[in-house]
């Protein structure tokens, strides 16, 4: 056993008090156990086993189901380290305010250890972290979201590097709940949560604010973006990142199902939420994903939009706040089956089609095993993780953005990213269509001054000499009625293809004030359900408009003051130039 971390197991002990401590091994006997008590407590409820087995439903507090990020805080010691987009508290005040929130917490209650591992087996890259908690649901998704148990032990061996993750349901009132990241001394503190982002602390806590200031520290970058990869009919292999914001539509395009009628083309998913991204020796840009499994967005799902997210589900899954339909089985808003008699609805109470209210909760969500996925990719346990050609960075702009344009260079390229912006969604609490910045998708999840972030990005950039080409994306432009203009899901293929051909020194494009579009008739648009002439829409750039984005543009990066890297603002001035000719 690593003394370092049995001291520190000892101490929370002491400190919470919980009835018996339950050290998880990750195997097949304690998955069996564990789900078996999940089931007697209520936790769990399984569905039906002849059509679904191994899948299981949770229901959540009615006031926990998606991120509370005004709860969430970086406890740096200074306040500008955490800069102006993330919320802090001082080592010392977390201390006082929640520190005491775990006295005694777990009384009455099982504590959990459960080691695990962030990144392929046997990788130099991966992280190992060990989760303490009193959730049962947090340990069984946290065996489907990471490789959890001996592994991630011998991975450490009798090293001292672990990320400590504190966690504990408390009383679950918002009032008393806090997710505290301490960056210098690598651990989380999170407590009056249960739900994914809050809980699972393997995933956002760890493996991008813990993780984003090693990166910073250790000359990498630790990114909410997919990975997939894009063999060409030609057999040319290619892996492609993307970047967009929660609910944007990572999980969809990394399981992408070419059209028919582009035969050839291949997608094999690497990732759907999280890359690490390193420089190799050989001047590219390497990711791996340090996620095992898959926590993806329910509503909207189907066999029309993903039918390999619906494949992947058929088994061993947990469900989140779905809508249990009486044979037992699940559904939510965009499944492919009508809803029918007598379903329940994420609460458990039964449902009235016709009271309009939502039968899922819109962030109700899968967890399951990336393994189970019929595209998984076979570079996704491959511990040097794959070459990037192509990074993306996409949103949700009903108008003004393009469906997509390249940067000029890898500095364009991060400012592209460094002012993306999307309509907020249901996966974090608060208003959802408001137009938000979201630098790089990361603004809820960069565990340090953005500002030092964007320089970073910069500094990453310097040590490659074979940089994957940077491109904005934007699938959902909406027509006068509210209906998205692009068809979207399989028909991105469209766009990736396009993308690869500048990659490769190819693709039809014109040069404008805000980078390389496509000319319309570079886009392959053979057999899709959309007219030329509306792609050309979406591929209009407006002057007037983009003149109006620099003033917010120009009021974001002021927020950083010294820390907003020159090259940012030499990005901004140019553009200015451009725009105005
Ligand atoms: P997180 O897990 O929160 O990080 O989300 P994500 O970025 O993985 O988003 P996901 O792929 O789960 O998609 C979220 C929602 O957007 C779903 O309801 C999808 O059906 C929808 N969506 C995804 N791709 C597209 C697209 O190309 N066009 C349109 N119109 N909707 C899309
Ligand atoms: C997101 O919100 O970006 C997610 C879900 O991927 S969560 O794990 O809750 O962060
Ligand atoms: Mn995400």
């Amino acid at each position: 056993m690593n003394t370092h971390v049995k001291k520190w197991v000892d101490e929370i002990a002491a400190l919470t008090t919980p009835d018996r401590v339950v050290w998880c091994d990750g195997s097949e006997e304690e998955r069996a156990r564990l789900t078996e008590e999940a089931v007697k407590t209520g936790v769990l409820m399984p569905l039906n086993q002849e059509k679904m087995p191994g899948c299981y439903l949770h229901r959540s507090d009615s006031s926990d189901v998606a991120r509370t990020e005004h709860l969430t805080f970086i406890c740096s010691p200074k306040e500008e380290e955490a800069g102006p987009t993330n919320n802090w508290m001082s080592p010392a005040d977390a201390d006082k305010k929640v520190l005491p929130l775990f006295k005694g917490a777990m009384k009455g209650r099982t504590m959990y250890v459960v080691p695990f591992l962030m990144g392929p087996v046997g990788s130099k890259f991966s992280k190992v972290g060990v989760e303490i908690t009193d959730s049962v649901y947090v340990v069984i998704n946290m065996r489907i979201m990471t490789r959890m148990g001996q592994v991630a032990l011998d991975h450490l061996g009798s090293g001292e590097e672990f990320t400590r993750c504190l966690h504990s349901l408390g009383d679950l009132s918002p009032d008393r709940r806090f997710i505290c990241h301490f960056p210098q001394k690598n651990e989380i503190w999170s407590v009056g949560s249960g739900y994914g982002g809050n809980a699972l602390l393997g995933k956002k806590c760890l493996a991008l604010r813990i993780a984003s200031t090693l990166g910073q520290r250790q000359g990498w970058l630790a990114e909410h973006m997919l990975i997939l990869g894009v063999k060409t009919p030609a057999g040319k292999m290619h892996y492609v990142t993307g970047a967009f914001p929660s609910a944007c539509g990572k999980t969809n395009l990394a399981m992408l199902v070419p059209p028919a009628s582009m035969p050839g083309w291949e997608i094999t998913t690497v990732g759907d939420d999280i890359a690490w991204l390193h420089p190799g020796d050989d001047g590219r840009l390497w990711a791996i994903n340090p996620e095992a499994g898959f926590f993806g967005v329910a509503p909207g799902t189907s066999m029309k939009t993903n039918p390999n997210a619906m494949r992947t589900i058929r088994t061993n899954t947990i469900f989140t706040n779905v809508a249990l339909k009486p044979d037992g089985t699940v559904w939510w808003e965009g499944h492919d089956d009508p809803p029918v008699e007598g379903m329940l609805d994420w609460q458990g109470k039964p449902w009235d089609p016709k009271s309009g209210d939502k039968a899922a909760h819109p962030n109700s969500r899968f967890t399951a095993p990336a393994a189970q996925c019929p595209c998984i990719s076979p570079e996704f346990t491959n511990p040097n993780g794959v070459p990037i050609s192509a990074i993306l960075f996409g949103a949700r702009r009903q108008r003004r953005v393009p469906l997509v344009f390249q940067a000029e260079t890898w500095q364009h390229g991060t400012f592209l990213g460094a002012t993306l912006a999307s309509e907020t969604t249901a996966a974090a609490t608060g208003k959802v269509g408001v137009l938000r910045r979201d630098s790089m998708a990361m603004q809820p999840f960069c565990g340090y001054n953005m500002g030092d972030y964007l320089s970073h990005w910069l500094e990453v950039g310097q040590k490659l000499t074979k940089p994957p080409g940077i491109f904005r994306v934007n699938w959902f432009r909406t027509d006068p009625d509210g209906k998205f203009i692009w068809p979207g899901f399989g028909d991105n293929l469209r766009v990736l293809k396009w993308v690869l051909e500048r990659c490769d020194g190819g693709g039809k494009a014109v040069k404008t004030a805000i980078g390389w579009v496509p000319t319309a008739d570079a886009i392959d648009l053979d057999g899709a359900a959309i007219e030329r002439k509306q792609v050309e829409e979406l591929l209009e750039v407006d002057a007037a408009d983009w003149h109006e984005a620099l003033e917010l543009q120009k009021e974001y990066f002021e927020k950083f003051g010294s820390h907003t890297p020159g090259g940012m603002w030499k990005e901004h001035n140019e553009l200015a130039k451009r725009v105005a000719a």
